[in-house]
């Protein structure tokens, strides 16, 4: 039987009193409106990551060794989208509580609001940095103030928030940009260029949280998201900035947010011997994100 753990790590590593570093996965699903199954992404995820090389050659180590560990799927209130922030705000609360570094594997983007909401109750003074393709600044979506597409505006209502890689939104996100004065990082201007990255940093409070759409990534890396859009950051890039990031600012807390897996994605057969690119990408970005944020 394959374990539900992130990269299947063995015991003595993934305790939950000893770990580090908590993965919280929420399959939460409600709002997507172009292709369905970002719930099916957080169990993909880890699925793919016990194919992962635990030894990592960027910064030397083995970055499971701070302990991490996985819980069970978290799918409380998930009648609705106030229940489910609700009582994922109380989950995430109580493990900030114990210092702990929490990644909430989505699921949706709506996630991004229980696990703000937990964070706040702990933490005052922090940021939170956005990378995505899409503004989510809409007030609602299909009737819902809690769609995917709202994410953003619900939490600039209450957060400083920076927001990197757009490069899709409407009219009505547009004129909401110009009259709030926010200036997010378009896609069109940071591919390919290098100042960006400290102009990000320098927009933060020390301490971050931070919430990743998978779909910021360009489509050639990861196809298999809710809300796929051309001309995204590249790979190295991503680690580049996420390196950087993690050395100058206090990371507080993660989600990985809007990967939907195709039936390719998931199908036994393949991923075991041949684990295919979004899931797999998923899992090390993952990975690599832990690498930084635990190695000096
Ligand atoms: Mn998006």
């Amino acid at each position: 039987m394959i374990s539900n753990n992130f990269g299947d790590i063995e015991r003595k590593f993934s305790d939950f009193k000893k770990s580090r570093v908590i993965i919280l996965p929420v399959p939460y699903e409600a709002t997507t409106t172009y292709k369905k199954g970002t719930k099916e992404g957080p169990k993909a995820i880890i699925d793919a990551s016990q194919n992962m090389e635990l030894y990592d050659e960027e910064t030397n180590c083995e970055p499971y060794k701070v302990g991490i560990h996985t819980l069970i799927e978290f799918k409380e209130g998930f009648d609705s989208p106030q229940k489910m922030i609700e009582a994922l705000a109380d989950k995430a609360q109580g493990l900030f509580s114990l210092g702990k570094l929490v990644i909430a594997l989505g699921g949706e983007h709506t996630v991004t609001l229980g696990m703000v909401e937990g964070l706040g109750k702990k933490e005052k003074d922090f940021s939170i940095l956005i990378l995505d393709a899409h503004a989510d600044l809409r007030n609602s979506y299909e009737k819902t103030k809690y769609s995917h597409a709202c994410v953003s505006r619900r939490l600039i209502e209450k957060n400083r928030i920076v927001q990197v890689g757009i490069r899709s939104l409407s009219q009505e996100e547009a004129d909401f940009i110009k009259e709030k004065n926010l200036k997010p990082f378009y896609a069109k201007d940071i591919i390919g260029k290098k100042d960006w990255m400290k102009e990000v940093i320098s927009r933060l409070s020390d301490k971050v949280y931070l919430s990743l759409d998978l779909d910021f990534l360009d489509p050639s890396i990861i196809p298999a998201v809710g809300t796929p859009e051309p001309g995204g950051l590249g790979w190295y890039e991503t680690l580049k900035f996420l390196r950087l990031l993690t050395k100058e600012k206090k990371i507080l807390g993660i989600d990985v947010v809007e990967l939907c897996p195709t039936p390719l994605d998931i199908s036994v057969p393949i991923r075991v011997s041949n684990p295919c690119p979004s899931v797999f990408t998923a899992a090390k970005l993952i990975y690599k994100l832990i690498a930084y944020l635990t190695t000096p």
